[in-house]
C-alpha cells in the first residue's frame, strides 16, 4: 500500500522527506496561495509560473502579469496580489502568471525534486483526492504553514485529505499526518466555525480581505488536478480534468 507522510510546515521537510523522487507532494496553502492558483486555473490562466523570489518574479517579461504579495500585502509594482478575488477571468484569461508569495510558493520551490508536485486547495479537493486515490503513489502532505510555523487551515486540509487516504488503505507514515487527522476529524463538522480562531484569518481581516477567506473555502468550484511541471503550474491532463475555462463574465 502506497505511503502517506504529512509535513505541517517547511521546518519539516529536510528531516523527513529524505528523497522526494518516488513522491507525490501536494503543496497546500489554503490562506492564500494554492486557493488563489485554482482561481487562476478555474479563471482559464495560459498558466501560473510560482517562484521562491520578488527578484525573480519581477524580472518576468512583460507578456507576464506579475502577482504576489510579501507579509500579505501586494508586492509594490506588481499587476495583482495575492488575493483570489483579484485573479478574474477578465484579467487572467488565456494569461501567463508569475506569482510569488511568502510560503506557498516557497513550499513548491522546496519540493522540485519530487517525482510529481501537485497544487491543492478545497477549491479541488475531491479531484486531487481522485486522482492521488488512482494513482497509488506514495504521498507527502506538504503545509506551507506561516513562516515555518505550523496554521489551524493547512492542517485541517492535510487532515482531510489524510482520512480519505487513509480510508482506502494509505499507509500513514508519520505522526504527524495522524495529528492531521485528529484535528481534522474533531472539527469536520464546523470547519468553517473553526477555521475563525486561525492567525491567518485576524491577518486577513486586517489587510481589510475578508471576502478571501469564504472565497478560499468554496468547495469543489474546480475538477481539475492542478500540477507544477517545467516550472508552471498547469492542469493535469487525465481523463477527469474536463472542465471548461470560465466564461468571460465568471468571476468566482
Ligand atoms: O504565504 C503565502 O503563500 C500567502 O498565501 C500568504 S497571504 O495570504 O498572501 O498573506
Amino acid at each position: 500500500m502506497p505511503k502517506l507522510t504529512t509535513l505541517l510546515s517547511p521546518a519539516m521537510f529536510d528531516a523527513t522527506v529524505l528523497d522526494a523522487s518516488n513522491k507525490v507532494v501536494v503543496v497546500i496553502d489554503i490562506f492564500r496561495a494554492t486557493s488563489t492558483m485554482t482561481v487562476g486555473m478555474e479563471n482559464g490562466a495560459k498558466a501560473i509560473y510560482p517562484v521562491k523570489d520578488v527578484a525573480t518574479a519581477s524580472k518576468a517579461g512583460a507578456s507576464f502579469i506579475k502577482a504576489g504579495e510579501r507579509n500579505g500585502v501586494k508586492v509594490e509594482g506588481f499587476d495583482l496580489g495575492n488575493s483570489p478575488r483579484e485573479f478574474t477571468a477578465d484579467i487572467v484569461r488565456d494569461r501567463d502568471i508569475v506569482m510569488t508569495t511568502t510560503n506557498g510558493t516557497r513550499a513548491i520551490s522546496m519540493s522540485e525534486s519530487a517525482k510529481q508536485i501537485l497544487i491543492s486547495s478545497y477549491r479541488n479537493i475531491q479531484a486531487t483526492i481522485d486522482y492521488l486515490v488512482s494513482s497509488r503513489e506514495d504521498v507527502v502532505l506538504f503545509c506551507s504553514g506561516w513562516k515555518d510555523v505550523v496554521n489551524i487551515e493547512d492542517t485541517l486540509f492535510a487532515g482531510e485529505l489524510a482520512s480519505a487516504l487513509c480510508d482506502i488503505g494509505f499507509e500513514i507514515d508519520n505522526d504527524a499526518a495522524h495529528i492531521a487527522m485528529a484535528v481534522y476529524e474533531k472539527n469536520k463538522t464546523n470547519i468553517d466555525g473553526f477555521l475563525q480562531k486561525a492567525s491567518h484569518v485576524k491577518r486577513i481581516k486586517k489587510l481589510q480581505s475578508e471576502g478571501d477567506v469564504e472565497a478560499c473555502l468554496k468547495r469543489n468550484t474546480c475538477q481539475c488536478v492542478l500540477e507544477v511541471k517545467d516550472g508552471k503550474v498547469v492542469q493535469l491532463e487525465t481523463s477527469t480534468n474536463n472542465q471548461k475555462p470560465a466564461t468571460r463574465n465568471q468571476q468566482l
